[in-house]
């Protein structure tokens, strides 16, 4: 059975999610508000087909792509920067490569028992998240 990311998850931890931010250059206010959030994913997987809307109640992120098509990608509402994404597997992590002005730009999904994992990286900054079905 291929992995199946497909449901809605909880933040339940964020680990670094400051250094992550100010790698981006996101603002002190920002920021204090943004690690104060308990983000939801709602994802829809079919196939090799991605639709992923993370939510909260400051701003919302969609991001829909294609496994293998390399996209432009707007971080609108987050760092509002374009850069030229490609998501491809790894075994079973979703591993994105985020190539334009950050060095070192990207993110990976997993799964590892009932939870949802997602690692964020800038630069040398790696942010970890776990997600647990609502
Ligand atoms: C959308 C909820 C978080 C809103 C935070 C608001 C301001 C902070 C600005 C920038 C911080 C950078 C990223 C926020 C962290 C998570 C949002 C989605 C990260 C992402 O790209 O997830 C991928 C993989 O699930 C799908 O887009």
């Amino acid at each position: 059975m291929p992995v199946d990311f497909s449901g809605t998850w909880n933040l339940v931890s964020n680990d670094n999610f400051e250094g992550y931010m100010v790698a981006l250059g996101i603002d002190f206010a920002t920021r204090k508000v943004a690690k104060m959030l308990k983000p939801q994913k709602v994802i829809k997987q079919d196939g090799d087909s991605f639709y992923i809307h993370t939510t909260s109640t400051f701003r919302d992120y969609l991001l829909e792509f294609k496994v293998g098509e390399e996209f432009d990608e707007d971080t609108k509402g987050l760092d509002n920067r374009k850069c030229k994404s490609l998501v491809t597997w790894e075994n079973d992590k979703l591993v994105c490569v985020q190539t334009g002005e950050k060095k070192n730009r990207g993110w990976t999904h997993w799964l590892e028992g009932d939870d949802l994992h997602l690692e964020l990286r800038c630069e040398n900054q790696v942010c970890r998240q776990v997600f647990k079905r609502a």
